[in-house]
């Protein structure tokens, strides 16, 4: 046992691969309640577990699919790209943790053969039934078949013994960036295959100028029918269907039709479709593509990789309703059922084999296995499974050979097989570009993309592109604009698609998501696993709403009219119905429909507004694009696109009259000349502040600036008052701000006016003074104040509804919005700077009552209200174990710094840096009592 588990070879006993396929054939789920047992070494097993006559009542029952690691066995061990053991392939520790199953079954009565599937297992497993040996095998997320026609009596009980190890020589072919999560955690089934049937076959379903070609090649005798299409033919025939329609992600085509051999009914999902690149581009059906693709792992934060049928339909559901396209599968198959889903609502698939040899970079990938003959058999098992398996699947539209595994000749094997038994897909992979049909890159920056673009060659797409971790990412639209510019730029996948957090609890019950180190593993890659999109129960991060919004298959802008822009690659806009809004200083104050002829895939057209009536105030006008009637993935209603217009600025106040000072306005204290309370109002603070809790994009992974302001002291900045005076009927308060041990500082003077009862009126000018470094950035500029705890909510006329930073506002609109100061949060994973809303031009922070301090910018101004303190966020590791003061802290912000995605790419681009230069800023506070009290 122990020589096969640290093997080249990947399997013994299994058969042949063949495609995934649903028929009449009966199919018995194995799935359910199994005995099972842990140990925590391979020297541990239980002698004999494998016999029928072995007495298991002691054992604990597991379910299956499952990870033992989620279900109390051994614990979830994150690393990146280290292996999590010592690198001496083949060989792995005999601290391999294992599991033994056991499951008592009824055998069916059925006829033919009957062969036990598992649908993945990690990393190896050996199979007994009844005592009998069967085999053994690896490749986690690929399929493993056995035959077991004679050992099976039909309505007899049978024992499956399963027994799995968590490491084996497969584990250095397996060295994703991901939980290390082991076991039976997809399907086991015991699946008929009647006497005449069909095993495998391939279905051709081309697509030329409107018209569709079918061939079904089968090993054996059968007939293909397709009704709707008048389709009845031999199998192995080439058949001209005529006009069809063809398959793509946006328009997902599919004509249903059957196999028929004379024992068995196999149902078949029929897509016309053509992949080719033709003259550098990446088309389908002759149109070029745009990849709006994300990164998928399997992941749910309960279950690991042992998603549900309802988990895949949730991913489907929420890449369909943001706008998405295209998924690439990182970086192993998926479950079976996601291509299913994928084929049916439209995705663009590049399916990725289960091939990453990662940790072997420590080594300047000396020993990499992907270079090694030994392991040749391994890496062509693992390409014949997944392409055997979901060659029939109209959206697979690429193979992908792995991810990370450097570059050798057991690739350019795989790839040379791919392309000989299916010459219809172009082959991808990002290692070595000799393998590749397409010119693949990961986290290039928008200056590389945009020289890569003028270039030619091979259709080029990122890979990975825009590390969605934490707080970002930024730069999303500079990219989209790069893709739109060049037609050799052909979109990309970001990374990823969900925070893998596992859900925990802390010692006082308090839920939160756990990464790397938070299950005792004492080497890890921290929360560099949590880099999604989504949260990890699915709550789309502000990240994904800008996704959105960035990739919007219809573009509503402005000239002289409106113009409408199709985006599309195949749809017409006939599917869309034009809604309007007008508002009037965020209030809405008319609406309507606009009547927008069709405009063809690619093309635009203008139209005429609606006369539209004088606002008072600033006045905006939305367009938005909703579906016109229900589709397969979201309701009629639901917002594809938008766009808004200013159609009058905001009138310029009259000059205020000389400010008069009133009694209990503002008060200020004489000495530091910091705010005491305004009003009947305890608000205090306006200290000039320059740190944000860094986000991962500043300090994470690979991303340096944190350190830099960390060294150059931005995160302690110190106060001193040098002067309080009088002048006029304002108080100016001269301060310098500056960190320890260095010589530059800002000088900020805030001059404080009477403006009116209960109002204040704060200029702020703040001046750079001393050598400051060339080239970095502050964090933020912007001022705090504090007030109590019931001052918890917050009206705001601004952009919003979500947070937004300088690269990242495409999403926000203009608008009033009112939200709850916990609303107003964004629970990052690991906690980090979050919530900022933008271009405000007023705010009320208010309690239930209706009291509460109202500012005014006299321009915008950037908005953050949470319940705790810059310092408390960035100490937390955990979004639960922040806890609420009893102040409500109110930044307003001069500016910040941009988001861009350091962790793993470029840092914020130049356009959105926030440089040390003169700055000023100026607001009214106003408070404003109970609207009851009187
Ligand atoms: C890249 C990996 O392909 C991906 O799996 C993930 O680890 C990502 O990095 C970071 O989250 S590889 C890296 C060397 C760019």
């Amino acid at each position: 046992m122990t020589s096969s588990l640290t093997g080249y070879a990947p399997s013994e006993g299994t058969l042949p691969p063949r495609a995934a396929f649903a028929s009449d054939a009966p199919v018995l789920s194995l799935n359910g309640a199994w005995r099972f047992r842990w140990s925590p070494s391979v020297h541990e097993v239980a002698e004999g577990f494998e016999e029928p006559w072995f007495d298991d009542s002691a054992w604990a029952i597991l379910p299956v699919p499952s990870h033992w690691q989620l279900h109390g066995y051994g614990a979830p061990w994150y690393t990146n790209s280290p292996y999590p053991f010592p690198v001496d392939p083949p060989h792995v520790p005999d601290e391999n943790p294992t599991g033994e199953y056991r499951l008592t079954f009824r055998a069916p009565s059925w006829s033919g053969r009957t062969i036990l599937r598992f649908d993945g297992v990690d990393s190896f497993f050996t199979v007994w039934l009844d005592g009998h040996r069967l085999g053994w095998a690896t490749g986690s997320r690929l399929p493993s078949e056995f035959d077991v026609t004679e050992l099976v009596r039909p309505g007899a009980d049978h024992v499956l013994a399963v027994r799995v190890h968590q490491w084996s020589a497969g584990s250095y072919l397996e060295d994703q960036d991901m939980w290390w999560l082991s076991g039976i955690f997809r399907d086991v089934s015991l699946v008929a295959r009647p006497v005449g049937s069909a095993d495998d076959f391939a279905v051709h379903a081309d697509y030329d100028g409107g018209l569709g070609t079918l061939r079904v090649d089968v090993d054996g005798a059968a007939r293909v029918l397709v009704p709707s299409l008048g389709v009845d033919a031999a199998a192995g025939e080439e058949i001209a269907v005529g006009p069809v329609e063809p398959w793509s992600a946006e328009s997902p085509r599919l004509y249903d039709g059957e196999l028929v051999t004379e024992s068995e009914r196999i149902r078949l999902r029929i897509g016309f479709r053509r992949v080719e690149i033709r003259d550098g581009v990446l088309t389908v059906n002759g149109t070029r593509v745009l990849f709006r693709g994300v990164n998928r792992h399997e992941f749910h934060p309960d279950r690991g990789r042992a998603v549900t049928r309802q988990d895949m339909l949730d991913d489907v559901l929420l890449m369909k309703r943001h706008n998405l396209t295209a998924v690439r599968t990182s970086h192993y198959p998926p479950h079976p059922y996601f291509l299913e889903l994928c084929d049916e609502y439209g995705l663009y698939v590049v399916d990725e084999c289960d091939v990453e040899t990662h940790g072997f970079v420590y080594e300047d990938w000396r020993g990499n296995p992907s270079g090694d003959e030994r392991w040749r058999p391994a890496y062509l098992d693992r390409m014949a499974r997944m392409v055997e398996r979901d060659k029939n699947h109209p959206s697979v539209i690429m193979w992908s050979l792995g991810n990370e595994a450097g570059a050798g000749a057991n690739l350019a094997a795989m790839y040379a097989w791919a392309k000989e038994r299916d010459p219809s897909r172009p082959v991808h992979y990002e290692g070595d570009p000799s393998c590749s049909d397409v010119y693949s890159r990961m986290y290039a920056s928008h200056a590389e993309v945009d020289e890569i673009g003028r270039g030619e060659g091979k259709p080029f797409v990122l890979c990975e592109y825009a590390h969605a971790m934490g707080n970002g990412p930024g730069g999303l639209r500079d990219y989209q604009d790069l893709f739109e510019r060049h037609e050799r730029c052909q979109g990309g996948f970001v990374w990823e698609w969900i925070d893998h957090g596992i859900r925990t609890r802390d010692a006082s019950g308090r839920e939160y998501y756990g990464y790397g180190g938070d299950f005792g593993e004492r080497f890890h890659g921290g929360n560099f696993v949590a880099d999604g999109l989504v949260f990890p129960d699915r709550t789309p991060s502000p990240g994904l709403v800008e996704l959105k919004k960035v990739v919007e298959p219809l573009r509503l802008t402005w000239g002289e009219r409106l113009i409408v822009a199709n985006l599309h690659e195949v749809l017409d806009t006939s599917r869309y119905a034009f809604r309007w809004t007008l508002t009037d200083d965020g209030a809405e104050v008319a609406s309507g429909t606009l009547a927008v002829p069709v405009v063809a895939a690619g093309g635009q057209v203008d139209v005429e507004l609606p006369a539209l009536p004088e606002t008072a105030g600033e006045g905006w006008l939305t367009v938005s694009a909703v579906l016109a009637a229900d589709t397969p993935w979201a309701a009629a209603g639901h917002e594809v696109a938008w766009g808004q217009v200013c159609v009058r600025e905001a009138p310029v106040a009259a000059p205020a009259a000389a400010p008069v000072g009133s009694p209990g306005a503002a008060r200020l204290d004489p000495v530091t000349g910091r705010l005491a309370g305004l009003g009947g109002l305890d608000v205090t603070g306006a200290a000039l502040d320059v740190w944000r809790a860094p986000i991962d994009n500043d300090a994470s992974g690979m991303a340096t600036l944190a350190a830099t302001w960390r060294d150059l002291g931005l995160d302690r900045m110190t106060h001193r008052t040098d002067a309080v005076r009088a002048d006029g009927d304002a108080l100016v308060v001269e301060t310098r701000v500056a960190p320890a041990a260095r010589t530059f500082a800002l000088r900020a003077v805030y001059r404080w006016t009477p403006a009116g009862d209960d109002a204040v009126h704060l200029a702020l000018g703040v001046t750079p003074e001393g050598d400051w470094p060339a080239d970095v950035p502050l964090p933020r500029l912007g001022v705090v104040l504090e007030l109590p705890a019931r001052y918890d909510r917050v009206t705001w006329f601004g952009c919003g509804p979500g947070e937004a930073y300088p690269d990242s506002r495409t999403a926000a609109r203009v608008g009033r919005f009112h939200r709850g100061v916990d609303e107003l949060q964004t629970p990052y994973v690991y906690p980090q700077e979050n919530g900022h809303r933008t271009d405000v031009r007023s705010a009320f922070v208010h309690a239930a009552d209706g009291s509460g301090l109202a500012v005014d910018g006299a321009a915008v101004f950037g908005l953050t209200v949470r319940r705790w303190t810059t310092a408390d966020l960035e100490e937390a590791r955990h979004h639960a174990e922040l806890r609420p003061r009893d102040r409500v802290f109110v930044t307003l912000d001069l500016a910040q710094h941009g988001l861009g995605s350091a962790s793993c790419g470029p840092g914020t681009l130049p356009a959105y840096r926030l440089a040390v230069e003169p700055a000023e800023f100026a607001v009214t506070l106003r408070y404003r009592p109970a609207v009851n009290s009187g």
